[in-house]
């Protein structure tokens, strides 16, 4: 689906957010979905972000996945100005690694949820975007199914050499 209209916007506070971000942007690509990615503080670019949120729907993204770090209000931001599913990514920076921003993200008042992800849980993200899209488009079910079942067959593998090397060493 590359090159088509994005369904999913992976969207973060700060350029610094960019090396755990880019997880999501490797899912999503190899699952063949079609995104685009963007930097949009909550406050440090409000107004953008509240363009961003509002304009989603009607520019056809289904999905949002938000990332930040410290105090990190991006995702409910956006949440509080969409009805689109908003995934929340609490990225590790600052002197409380991490903590701080998964409470900032979870702790959403009741009727504007965010979708929150573990610490620096971008890669999940993008497979939570990819599960909820999956419900409506055939190929990204497929890809999301065939995905698993590799990852499932490569793990086997590997624990199966592991244990026959232990094994021989006794
Ligand atoms: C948050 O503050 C950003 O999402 C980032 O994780 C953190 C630090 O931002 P910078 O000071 O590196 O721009 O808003």
């Amino acid at each position: 689906m590359k090159n088509e209209k994005p369904l999913v916007i992976i969207v973060m506070g700060s350029e610094s957010d960019l090396p755990i971000m880019k997880k999501a942007a490797n899912v999503l690509d190899e699952l063949g979905v079609s995104f685009e990615m963007t930097i949009s503080s909550a406050h440090r670019m409000p107004e953008e972000t509240t363009r961003l949120a509002k304009l989603a729907r009607q520019r056809g993204i289904e999905v949002i996945i938000a990332g930040a770090g410290m105090a990190a209000h991006l995702a409910g931001a956006i949440a509080a100005h969409t009805t689109l599913p908003v995934i929340g990514v609490p990225l590790k920076s600052g002197e409380l690694g991490g903590v701080d921003a998964l409470y900032s993200t979870v702790q959403m008042p009741s009727g504007i949820p965010v979708a929150t992800v573990a610490i620096n849980g971008a890669a999940n993200a993008a497979y939570l975007a990819c599960s909820i899209l999956s419900i409506k488009y055939p190929e990204i079910h497929a890809a999301l199914e065939d995905k698993r079942t590799k990852t499932t067959e490569a793990l086997i593998k590997k624990s199966e050499a592991a244990c026959n090397a232990a094994l021989a060493k006794i």
